[in-house]
């Protein structure tokens, strides 16, 4: 997949990453699909470096990921991947029929706009700093929000292949770290066999495995 966009490896390409964030392990998994290059700079989340000035100058909102290319600054993961995607459009993780397009972002969407957000770090810690949430409560949360989204994406899974089909789109590139929070956090999937099939079968690509938090997670 490399040799198929026009351009990569440029050298001053930077994301700014936590290992185990969602948010970056999907920007991981699109840079290394589109063999684009780039130097990791960790911003250690268990030691509040988001909220450091040097940080909240890339990123005022202090979330990662943010990604340095082409003289600009870029956050959001699924603007950066958008960026990526104009930028270097093979593989394509949004397709460009409409009806396609929208669908496919309707589906990433369940789990970067509905889940995601509501388990993040932040909304976790104040869960517990402010409304006194127990370790049980908290994990209570987090498997509900995810279960809710997962049934969805479950009624719309492929019975055979990824959501993109032969090859990854958003919705599977946004799974993959959705489905690694949800064994982290110990929840049943038996529920859900379509979604685990898929993430085992993304997880066989060698440019996805690439990106796990394991294989870069630092030190
Ligand atoms: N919608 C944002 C979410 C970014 C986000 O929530 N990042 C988390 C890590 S996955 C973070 O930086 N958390 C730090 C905190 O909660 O303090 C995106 O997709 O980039």
């Amino acid at each position: 997949m490399t040799d198929q966009n026009d351009l990569q490896g440029d050298p001053g390409v930077v994301l700014h990453d936590y290992w185990r964030s969602s948010a970056c392990y999907r920007v991981r998994i699109v840079l290394n699909l589109k063999g684009v290059t780039y130097r990791a700079a960790p911003v250690d989340l268990t030691q509040g470096a988001q909220a450091r000035d040097d940080y909240l100058a890339l990123n005022a909102q202090g979330l990662v990921p943010a990604l340095e290319i082409d003289g600009a600054i870029l956050t959001q993961s699924l603007a950066i991947i958008d960026y990526l995607d104009a930028k270097f459009p093979r593989p394509h993780m949004v397709p460009a029929d409409p009806l396609r397009r929208s669908r496919t972002l309707a589906l990433a969407l369940v789990i970067a706009a509905d889940v995601h957000p509501i388990n993040n770090m932040r909304v976790l810690r104040s869960l517990r700093e402010d409304y006194g949430a127990s370790e049980q409560q908290v994990e209570r949360w987090i498997h509900h929000w995810i279960s809710a989204g997962f049934e969805a994406l479950e009624v719309a899974a492929p019975e055979d292949g990824l959501f993109g089909g032969d090859a990854p789109d958003l919705t599977d590139v946004c799974l993959v770290p959705q489905m690694y929070n949800a064994r982290r956090f110990e929840m049943d999937l038996q529920p859900y066999p379509r979604l685990t099939r898929i993430d085992a079968e993304m997880r066989q690509i060698a440019a996805v495995a690439a990106a796990t938090p394991e294989a870069v997670r630092p030190g």
